[in-house]
């Protein structure tokens, strides 16, 4: 099951036929260089290439009434001057002789793309259309929009498929009113929107574009808008914005199909956006989405009028629906102040309507049923910080392989059951197991290495620390006897930093202990998950205690793991799931997908090898498949979201990717 493109040359037809500039940018060479790019870079033959299909009349009042359907239909025989008027009585509209068929198809195309992901011929896709759809209405076309392609494949799988949680992600820079009007009292649709708002001075000026139109009737919490208020938002404030708005409503609507309302007018050089995020920045969000609806995810281009940008962005796009590892992200992983506000905001406005915005009240710092697991009360961040990792930026052999096809990644040492997932592992290259004496060597503290099993995975969890960090595997999977477990991870750390990695995030779920000659030198980022009490013992070695409510697992990786990993940008990430860690198998899969989107698939996972089940579960993942759903959502204990928020105080003035809320303002000297 692949990845769907769904296209066809006919939606270059329709373009502007007399002097608008507010119209002008919308051309048909923005489908035709992003599909130049696609072809370019091999992409377009990867896909399950579907030719799109013209939506009927019926389907398109599955939205739209027939009043406005015919008027449409009758732009097909109007000449230049009568076109030109009828533009006129919309909203940044214009028609053309091929507008009728360019917008059914841009709508079949997007129908046609929701039924081969809902019967399993395809596991994922984009459709490349235009025109686009999501301004406009049930009578009306607004935006450069006609018929509303993304509202009508949600109704589709609602009425077709039988679906009844469809989530609509609309990243495109403009707030599609349309969809929003359409669905605005329906519970089945939650749709999210970011959008430059400039406190209501943006197009298209509306009031129900800010944070605090929430729905209506049984759709009240079912409508979420995120209102970006400064133009130049960048990677940091979108991946923030998904980190602490979108995915905890995402992952507790538990949705059976994500619709992305895909513009690329919110990337870097578009003119009507103005934002600062890069083409990578969409690489990591496709990729946040994959783990949701079993990953079920539809795209369906809407704007994006910076003809590079929007074509390196679509290909992002699409490598990461294929399953290739996201690049890197530029530029420093922090949110500017105004994203911060928004973001707060939103989460405000949507806390009568989701758990996970629920917060117990705010506990006074420092309180002393606070003190860390050696019972000292908790040292408070080093003043002057240690940190000193290397800037993201400079280019070094492990950033080597950004753009790297997928590389089958998941190399199993012990667990045989599993071995089947890796079809093209290290041993299938040819590599043996590291030689004994020289295993022997690395294990030589380690008394419990010394034995013939824990020695043999050592040789071979060896075996792959190398081969990921020479770049032949991507990720890999390793067991081992129980008892050798924190010893072999011991080794595994100081192997990977003898090798030069410049920043190793450790994140340990279960009774494991941190070696206790670990360097705090800001090279590794030491991230406990177990039945202990919050602790931020240094600003790189941080305890968090064992969650036990969905809502509480959720806001501890969303909330606290990936804006670790996304502030500290490993080279390599190691996952330890040791004894006792009490994470279900959907959890740990969960967890090992999303720390994959920040860790650009660069895991070894440690496990032992009592546990068969949960290393072929892991494998999957690791592999690029979609986890489980959770199940039901139960609400964090008040005990754990205290937790949260302790920690959060702790670590936030260093790790800014945590912050849900604008720091307030330093008042200016003298005032
Ligand atoms: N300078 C889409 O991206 N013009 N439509 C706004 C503000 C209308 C955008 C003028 C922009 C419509 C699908
Ligand atoms: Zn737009």
């Amino acid at each position: 099951m692949g990845t769907a493109l769904v296209y066809h040359e006919d939606m270059t037809a329709a373009r502007l036929l007399w002097d608008d500039p507010e119209c002008a940018i919308e051309t048909p060479e923005r489908l035709a260089v992003a599909m130049e790019l696609l072809r370019q870079r091999g992409l377009e033959q990867r896909c399950l290439q579907l030719a799109a299909r013209e939506a009927s009349e019926a389907e398109l009042g599955l939205v739209h009434s027939p009043e406005y359907v015919a008027l449409v239909r009758g732009t097909e025989a109007l000449g230049v001057g009568a076109l030109q008027e009828l533009s006129a009585q919309f909203d940044a509209v214009y028609f053309h002789p091929s507008t009728y068929h360019c917008a059914r198809l841009a709508a079949g195309a997007a129908l046609q793309l929701v039924d081969a992901v809902l019967t399993g011929a395809a596991q994922n896709g984009l459709a490349l259309v235009r025109p686009p759809g999501h301004h406009s209405q049930r009578a009306a076309a607004n935006g450069f929009c006609v018929f509303n392609n993304v509202a009508l494949a949600a109704e589709h799988a609602k009425q077709r498929h039988g679906l009844r949680r469809i989530l609509v992600v609309d990243w495109d820079i403009h707030h599609g009113q349309g969809t929003q009007y359409i669905f605005e009292d329906d519970p089945r649709v939650l749709y999210f929107s970011w959008h430059r708002y400039e406190h209501g001075r943006f197009w298209p000026y509306l009031r129900e574009s800010d944070a605090d139109a929430v729905g209506r009737g049984h759709g009240r919490g079912f409508t979420v808008n995120l209102p970006w208020n400064q133009v130049g938002m960048g990677n940091a404030d979108y991946v923030a914005a998904f980190l602490h708005v979108l995915l905890p409503l995402a992952f507790e609507f538990d949705p059976e199909l994500v619709l992305v309302s895909a513009g690329f007018d919110s990337a870097i050089g578009d003119p009507e956006g103005q934002m600062q995020a890069t083409p990578e920045c969409f690489a990591h969000l496709t990729q946040l989405l994959l783990a949701l609806a079993g990953g079920r995810v539809c795209a369906v281009l809407e704007g994006g009028y910076h003809l590079e940008s929007l074509a390196e962005s679509v290909c992002m796009t699409i490598q990461t629906l294929l399953g290739d590892q996201p690049p890197p992200l530029p530029g420093p992983m922090v949110p500017c102040q105004s994203a911060l506000e928004s973001i707060q905001s939103v989460r405000a406005a949507q806390a009568p309507h989701w758990a996970s915005f629920q917060h117990p009240a705010t506990v006074p710092m420092l309180s002393p049923s606070y003190s860390s697991s050696e019972g000292r009360l908790l040292p408070l961040l080093p003043a002057e910080p240690v940190y000193k990792a290397a800037a993201p930026s400079c280019p070094d052999p492990l950033h080597a392989h950004p753009l790297a096809p997928v590389c089958p990644a998941v190399v199993l040492t012990a667990p045989d059951a599993a071995v089947h997932l890796c079809p093209r592992g290290i041993r299938q290259k040819g590599a043996a197991p590291w030689e004994e004496a020289e295993a022997e060597a690395w294990a030589r503290p380690h008394e419990v290495l010394a034995q013939g099993e824990a020695l043999a995975a050592l040789r071979k969890v060896l075996r792959l620390v190398d081969g990921i960090l020479d770049g032949q595997v991507n990720s890999g999977i390793a067991a081992t006897p129980a008892p050798a477990l924190s010893a072999t991870l011991d080794v595994t750390i100081r192997r990977s930093l003898f090798l030069g990695v410049q920043r190793l995030l450790c994140v340990a779920v279960g009774q494991l202990d941190r070696p206790l000659d670990l360097a705090d030198d800001g090279r590794t980022l030491w991230l406990s998950i177990r039945d202990k009490q919050a602790a931020t013992l240094s600003t790189f070695h941080v305890s968090m205690p064992l969650p036990g409510a969905t809502g509480g697992f959720l806001s501890c990786i969303l909330g606290l793991v990936l804006p670790l990993a996304y502030g500290f940008q490993p080279d390599l990430l190691v996952v330890v799931l040791g004894p006792v860690h009490g994470l279900q198998d959907p959890y740990a899969a969960l967890l090992v997908t999303l720390l994959r989107v920040p860790a650009r698939g660069r895991i070894l996972a440690l496990v032992e090898e009592s546990k068969p089940q949960l290393a072929g579960i892991l494998a999957r993942m690791l592999h690029g498949e979609a986890p489980p759903s959770l199940g039901p959502f139960s609400k964090a204990s008040s005990e754990f979201a205290q937790a949260l928020v302790y920690l959060r105080g702790q670590l936030e003035l260093h790790w800014k990717m945590l912050q849900v809320a604008a720091p307030p303002s330093v008042a200016s000297p003298g005032s």
